[in-house]
């Protein structure tokens, strides 16, 4: 039995959809819904202590962690291979993977102002929030929704983050001059890693980040990666609670059309 635990827009969430998609792994969705405080129920947080998505439980045995959790996919499921056999390429993979896990803290910042406080609000007072992210049990989270709900994330704060991104960007330009993927000519968890936040950017309005003119390798890949049934799959993943990111007025693109 493999049941994953998830919510439909959560970058880490969609990474683990897509190496499960990409592996044709039958699964079984435990949807937790951020925005109704699921991931602090305590029943969830047995499995998650730090109450963040994704879980993955085969068998009844916790994994947790999004790059952890593809690793395990990959390792312990048939399909096609999402870590590459030559242990250099491994290795780069994991670089690359790992400076994806430390962009969480970038793409974060900018979803928490343009995406999450607004759905928020929709639901919640902010005297709700308050006390709802101080209950949250890693201080980066009650730090990170407390000081958006008291708008002390300002311009100088969401300029660093996206720079911090552009880095990345960069990085994955220079990355694929060795091939139509990451780590060269094999589709692995590299790519999966990165290509939530792409999509995340996205419908946050900033993929000005890479175009045919700007960073065109980036472009080129993205629109690759989006043909991809496993990630228009993987992006899809309806909002159960509704109205998806056009409630707070974004929409994601991507060259395959939307999701
Ligand atoms: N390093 C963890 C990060 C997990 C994480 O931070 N998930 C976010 C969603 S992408 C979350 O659950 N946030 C909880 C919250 O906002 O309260 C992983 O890669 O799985």
């Amino acid at each position: 039995m493999i049941v994953l635990y998830h919510f439909w827009s959560s970058v880490c969430s969609v990474r683990c959809r897509m190496a499960l998609e990409e592996k044709g792994v039958a699964w079984t969705s435990h949807y937790i819904d951020l925005f109704k405080f699921d991931q602090m129920r305590p029943e969830y947080l047995k499995i998650n202590p730090d109450g963040v998505v994704p879980t993955l439980t085969h068998n009844g045995e916790p994994i947790r962690e999004s790059s952890i959790i593809n690793e395990y996919i990959d390792a312990a499921f048939d399909g096609p291979r999402l870590v590459p056999s030559d242990p250099l390429k491994a290795a780069r993979m994991r670089e690359f993977n790992r400076k994806c896990d430390h962009a969480l803290d970038p793409i974060a910042t900018l979803t928490v102002v343009k995406y999450i406080l607004p759905k928020l609000l929709n639901r919640w007072s902010r005297e709700e929030l308050i006390a709802q992210a101080s209950r949250r049990p890693m201080k980066y989270y009650q730090d990170l929704h407390s000081r958006a709900v008291r708008g002390e994330i300002g311009e100088a704060e969401l300029t660093r983050a996206r720079a911090e991104l552009e880095t990345l960007l960069d990085e994955l330009e220079s990355a694929l001059a060795h091939g139509p993927w990451i780590v060269g000519d094999a589709y692995s968890l590299a790519d999966i890693a990165i290509a939530p936040y792409m999509f995340r950017l996205s419908a946050l309005g900033a993929d000005q980040f890479w175009s045919p003119g700007r960073r065109p390798r980036v472009n080129d890949w993205y629109a690759r990666i989006s043909a991809r049934p496993a990630f228009q799959k993987a992006v899809s993943w309806p909002d159960e609670n509704g109205g998806g990111y056009e409630e707070v007025g974004l929409k994601p693109t991507h060259p395959a059309g939307g999701a």
